[in-house]
């Protein structure tokens, strides 16, 4: 480790994972009651790749995430109990309850969009990186979020091609979380080795260990600082693990027990944690730290389940175009 990080920033990187944690565990306990429509897709076990990534943004960056993104939306500052209100289809969300789990957008922190359809960010966050190209915007980038499945789709290779002729200032970010739905990335890619996707596009690319919140955060800030200087757009694949079932409707039958434990047992909080005792930490403390995000989680959901419903009268003034 070259670099040297302060108390708070370590504090930081680990109650922002909690606050994630707790927010999805949350989630499924409130669908569980049949209290959210639709359906899910949580990220635990993707903690690290989630906050190591927006930690290194700034707060004019430009986000685009996917179907599994209430924690990015966290990350760049989503407020959680307008998240949370929006999840449960209250007036008082992100969007007015309209859009729920698939669809949290909050421009004031940067985040344009969330995207129930696999791939359709991607090409979106290049619109947002031509922008701030053609408007000259200084400091500020673009970031997409897609995983190996949508790694696949053809938008993704369109995005990344038009990136790197036009030099777009967007950070690819390809979170690896072994599988899309059920199918791991040994069966879906004829080479599984993603990080090459970047070579035909002439995309700087970085590889770290999604599970490790330090790695990413690095990888993210060097990224970040290289396409800021002009050097064109970058691609970064973070190797993570998926611990949430896909959806609501997932039953794990195309993995073991075992592998669900290993991964369960060497996840990104458990991991930090270990690396904040080493520096200095004491358990005492974090378990502290644990206590008042569970409180703060606590909190977030007694408020949103206390807001209205939205009224569906005005509905058609919320959308982009009329
Ligand atoms: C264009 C499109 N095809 C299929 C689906 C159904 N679908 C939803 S999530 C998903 C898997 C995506 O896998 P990945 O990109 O690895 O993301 P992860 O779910 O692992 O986070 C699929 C196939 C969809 N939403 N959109
Ligand atoms: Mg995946």
């Amino acid at each position: 480790m070259t670099h040297s990080y302060t108390k708070d920033f370590y504090r930081d990187l680990l109650v922002n994972m909690l606050r994630v944690n707790r927010f999805e565990e949350a989630v499924k306990a409130l669908y569980g009651r049949g209290l959210i429509h639709g359906t899910l897709h949580l990220c635990v076990g993707e903690e690290a790749s989630v906050i190591g990534s927006t930690a290194a943004l700034k707060a004019q960056d430009y986000i685009l995430t996917t179907h599994r993104g209430h924690g990015e939306c966290i990350g760049k500052g989503a407020d959680l109990k307008a998240m949370m209100a929006e999840i449960l289809g209250r007036a008082a969300g992100t969007n007015h309850g309209i859009g729920g789990s698939m669809h949290i957008c909050d421009l004031e922190h940067g985040v344009i969009g969330s995207n129930g359809i696999v791939g359709a960010g991607v090409p979106t966050a290049c619109g947002a990186a031509l922008t701030i190209l053609l408007k000259k915007i200084p400091d500020r980038v673009a970031v997409s979020y897609f995983g190996d499945g949508a790694a696949n789709a053809g938008t993704v290779m369109e995005s990344m091609n038009l990136a790197g002729l036009w030099k777009l200032p967007v950070i690819f970010i390809l979170e690896d979380n072994h599988y899309a739905v059920s199918t791991p990335v040994e069966r879906s890619a004829a080479d599984p080795d993603l990080t090459k996707r970047g070579i035909p596009f002439g995309l700087k690319t970085y590889e770290a260990d999604g599970n490790d919140v330090l790695a990413v955060y690095e990888a993210v800030a060097d990224a970040r600082a290289s396409v800021l200087q002009g050097d064109g757009p970058c691609f970064i694949v973070l190797h993570t693990y998926r611990i949430s079932g896909h959806s609501r409707s997932d039953q794990n039958v195309y993995r073991t027990e075992e592998e669900l434990q290993y991964w369960k047992e060497n996840g990104p909080i458990v991991r930090f944690r270990e690396h904040l005792l080493k520096e200095g930490f004491s358990d005492k403390e974090l378990d502290a730290l644990e206590a008042s995000v569970e409180r703060e989680i606590e909190d977030v959901v007694t408020w949103a389940l206390r807001q209205p419903l939205p009224d569906t009268d005005g509905m058609e003034e919320l959308v982009y175009a009329r």
